[in-house]
Parts: C-alpha cells; structure tokens; sequence
C-alpha cells in the first residue's frame, strides 16, 4: 500500500501532565528497544490539552519521533469562546494531528457535521491534520443502515472542500457501540467501512485522492486483535483508546508490521 500506517493513541480525560510525559517516555523507550521503524508506521498520542506543552518539551528535548495530537480544536480563531482551544494556538505548540468529531464530543457536546466540518477546516488552515471520526451507533447497525450513516457524516463533514484539503486529512471509522465496550467490530465490519469510505471520497472527491487517504478503525483495539484488523486492505491504522493508556499494549501496536 503506498499508505503509511498510523496508529493513534486516544488518551481521552486521563493523565495529568506528568504522567503524560512518564508515558510518552515509557513508550519511545520501549520502540527504541523494539527498533522501531516511525517512517515505516507513524505513531500519535492524543493527550489533554493541559498536557501538550509537557509533550511538545520532551518530544523536542530529547528529539522523539513521537507525534501528537488534540482531541479536539475550536472552529473559531479567536475571540469570546470561553474554554475553547484555536488551531493556531496548538500549531504553536507542535500539535501536528486533531481528533475531530470523535462520537464522545458528538453525543456529549452535541457536535452536528456541520460544526465537524468547521473544525476541519480550522485545523487545516494551521496545516494541522484533522483525524475526522465517523461511525454509527447500535441501533443503526441493527438496523443494517451502518454504511448509509456513516458515508453521510462523511459528506457532512467534507462540504466544500477541494481535493487538496480532504488529501490532508486521516479518516477514523469508529462504530460507537464498539468503542470501550470490548466489543469489537470484525475485521470484515472495519474492511467493510474503509473500502466504503475509500469509494465514495473517489466518487465524490478525486480517485488519487482516495488512494491515499489513510482511514483509522476505532473501537476496543488492543494488542492482541490489531493484527486481524489491520488485515483489511484499505485499513491504515488504529485510533486506540484504553489499550492506548498502557504501554505493554500500545507499544505492540504501534510497533505492528
Ligand atoms: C474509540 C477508541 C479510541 P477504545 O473511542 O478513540 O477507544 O479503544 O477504548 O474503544
């Protein structure tokens, strides 16, 4: 595949900042030992937002081949958002990926496409690269509507963008009831989706466009299951979350072949 895998550690609301950095240093140790190849799969954590400077001093001091990412980013660029975080502010900090629209702030914060789709546009314009999420609750699923669903969160959140701009982004399918569940989806369901994906961002963007977008699958994967699913042929990675707090789990994966 002329695809670089990425694996994405999604810390969620855990770890302050110094167990950030114990983390982040605990795993670079640990792939250094493994020999670890980071041009063969990139590899991301997605701490706080209280956490990222911590990050970016280690990454930077001791030269780590680690990325990170936030876990979300506002639409706006400045202004009387209180709470927000901008893209420009987390550019400046070394922030190289956004999770955006991850199902949790979708459910809990009431995020529709559309604002998806301005925080896409937000993270790009600081040439940070959004890690968009998508992906259908159970009942959807029951009800076979899955791929429907989620290629409809899909176009939302891709509105108006050129060709160029959906090349620079990492698409995540995350089926909601597999996430923290330990429920998860087959490698059929994640190949399933990627191929779906794949297809319509050709279909609706641009073939060459479509070769190359990495799409993450999401959901209860650990060490032990990254193998079956990374099988998928147009599946490029994982977006990890409780395997993704520990690194015996999250080495293996981020050091999977
Ligand atoms: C899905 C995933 C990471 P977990 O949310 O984004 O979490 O691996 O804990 O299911």
């Amino acid at each position: 595949s002329p695809r670089t895998p990425l694996m994405v550690g999604n810390w969620k609301l855990n770890l302050d900042h110094l167990q950030a950095i114990d983390l982040v240093q605990k795993l670079a140790w640990t792939l250094k030992d493994a020999e670890h190849d980071y041009d063969l799969t990139e590899v991301v954590v997605a701490p706080t937002f209280t956490s990222l400077r911590s990050v970016q001093t280690l990454v930077d001091g001791d030269k780590l081949p680690i990325k990170y990412a936030s876990q979300d980013v506002s639409s706006h660029a400045s202004g009387a958002y209180t709470g927000e975080v901008s893209a420009e502010q987390l550019a400046k900090l070394g922030v190289s990926f956004a999770i955006i629209g991850h199902s949790e702030r979708r459910e809990y914060h009431n995020e529709t496409d559309e604002l998806v789709n301005a925080k896409i546009l937000a993270a790009l314009g600081q040439g940070i690269t959004p890690i968009l999420c998508v992906g259908e609750p159970l009942e959807v699923r029951q009800a076979s509507e899955h791929v429907a669903y989620t290629l409809a969160q899909l176009d939302g959140a891709l509105a108006g963008l050129s060709p160029e701009q959906v090349g620079g982004i990492v698409v995540a399918y995350e089926p909601v009831w597999a996430i923290g569940t330990g429920e998860v989806a087959t490698p059929d369901d994640a190949q399933e989706m990627a191929q779906a994906i794949r297809a319509r961002v050709a279909e609706t963007v641009d073939a060459d466009v479509a070769a190359g977008l990495r799409i993450l699958y999401g959901g209860s994967v650990k060490a032990d299951n990254v193998k079956e699913i990374m099988a998928g042929a147009d599946v490029d990675g994982a977006l990890v979350g409780g395997a993704s707090l520990k690194v015996d789990q999250f080495a293996p994966i981020a050091g999977f072949r």
